[in-house]
């Protein structure tokens, strides 16, 4: 087999950048290790910056989001009292746009299934060689058989737990993380939401967040010990704790019903440097995670791709490397940013098992400063609608 970009990760950053190629005349063939049912069956991120919409756009993957999604114009932020509003139209002109990434990534297999890409699912034990050759070898099985992909590019686009970072030998890798000991155990449920916008909730109880997928459909997520089990919970015990953890108002207004998914997430800041090796270039969750809190997982995996998609094209069809050289720095500016946004939203918004009383009277400085600071506030904003690509 021989393509021009091999790309390992049938998710969003990998559905997306071959999307992006096949448009530019790149050819590309995507290995996906499992079924297209389990990837559609995950329940991710729900809340997309301007600029993905626009890459989307550009793909020609947008018609349906378009028709279905909500905007919004702000989030709130909250503790026991207070209430403080962020709105991202008046503070920086942009807003956000709620469409669940499931969403998103069916609509790429959709597309991508019009361009006639193919897309192997159930790929295992996927290899990577020759990474210093003019053209390198992606060695897996499929359909019984070991087959060879030989290719110019090969694009890691396969998570966390994917091969490709690993491929990058582990001297020449510099990996930075902090782990937090809490993660965050998420809700589906077929009820309407109980506000207009998301809500960001701290509480001496631990966090919340009440977001949604569409007027019909919640997800809301409660900040939970590391060590707790899904299967723990009751949907009846979620939805007792997350009402305490919203303010007043909104808990009121929560309609609670049967749970149609319930996960646990852990919470994790993570980034892998280099993005290149040889012809090996990693986007998205393969080489950095951020903790969802500032809604930047899935965004910061489109800019990776928005840079890459440029490189690669400008590479394979004007044979000009200046992208693939720089594509590392490039995304990694970006990169650091959104990580510390993500960072600091975490640590601002989440109570810490055995803090003491100084670290709740900084939470409560953080949200009075917030509620007193136009400048404050626009530099949240600022981050949450998305930095420029
Ligand atoms: P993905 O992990 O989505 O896709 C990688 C793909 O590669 C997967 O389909 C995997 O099966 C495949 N793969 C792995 N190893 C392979 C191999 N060896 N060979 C072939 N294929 C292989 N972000 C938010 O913004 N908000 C959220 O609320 C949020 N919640 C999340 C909850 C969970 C449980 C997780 C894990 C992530 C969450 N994220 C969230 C982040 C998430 O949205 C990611 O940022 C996004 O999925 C990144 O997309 P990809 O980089 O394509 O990685
Ligand atoms: C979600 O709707 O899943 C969501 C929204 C905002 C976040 C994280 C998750 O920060």
């Amino acid at each position: 087999m021989r393509t021009e970009v091999a790309i390992i990760g049938g998710g969003p950053a990998g559905l997306l950048l071959s999307q992006l190629l096949n448009r530019a005349g790149v050819d590309t063939v995507i290995l996906e290790r499992v079924s297209r049912d389990h990837v559609l069956s995950r329940i991710r991120a729900g809340v997309l910056e301007a600029g993905t919409v626009d890459l989307l756009r550009s793909a020609g993957v947008s018609a349906r989001l378009d028709r279905e999604a909500l905007i919004h114009d702000g989030v709130v932020l909250s503790d026991g009292e207070r209430m403080v509003h962020i709105d991202f139209r008046a503070l920086t002109g942009s807003s956000m746009t709620i469409y669940g990434q499931t969403e998103m990534t069916a609509d790429l297999y959709a597309a991508q299934d019009a361009m006639g890409t193919p897309i192997l699912h159930e790929a295992s034990d996927v290899e990577i060689d020759d990474l210093d050759q003019e053209n390198s070898v992606v060695r897996f099985h499929h359909g019984g058989d070991t087959k060879h992909l030989r290719c110019r590019f090969v694009a890691g686009c396969d998570g966390f737990h994917g091969v490709s970072r690993r491929t990058i030998p582990v001297g020449k890798r510099r990996e930075f993380e902090r782990t937090y000991p809490f993660g965050w155990l998420g809700v589906l449920a077929k009820v309407p939401p109980c506000h207009d916008e998301l809500i960001y909730a701290t509480s001496a109880r631990g966090f919340a967040l009440a977001s949604m997928r569409s007027k019909t459909l919640s997800r809301y997520y409660i900040q939970v010990p590391i060590k707790d089990r899904a299967e723990d919970w009751s949907d009846a015990a979620f939805w007792s704790e997350l009402t305490r953890r919203l303010p007043p108002g909104p808990a009121e207004a929560l309609t609670t019903g049967l749970a149609v998914e319930k996960s646990i997430a852990p919470l994790r800041s993570f980034v892998s440097e280099p993005l290149r090796w040889g012809n090996l270039v990693l986007a998205g969750d393969a080489a950095h995670i951020v903790p969802p809190t500032g809604a930047k997982g899935l965004n910061l995996a489109v800019s990776d791709v928005f840079y890459l998609h440029e490189a690669l094209i400008g590479a394979l069809k004007r044979g000009d490397m200046a992208g693939i050289e720089s594509y590392s720095d490039r995304a990694l500016r970006r990169i650091w940013k959104a990580m510390r946004f993500s960072w600091q939203m975490t640590m601002m918004l989440h109570r810490f098992e055995g803090e003491d009383s100084f670290a709740a009277a900084m939470r409560g400085a953080m949200l009075e400063h917030q509620q007193t600071s136009e400048t404050a506030r626009r530099e949240l904003a600022e981050n949450y609608v998305g930095l420029p690509f």
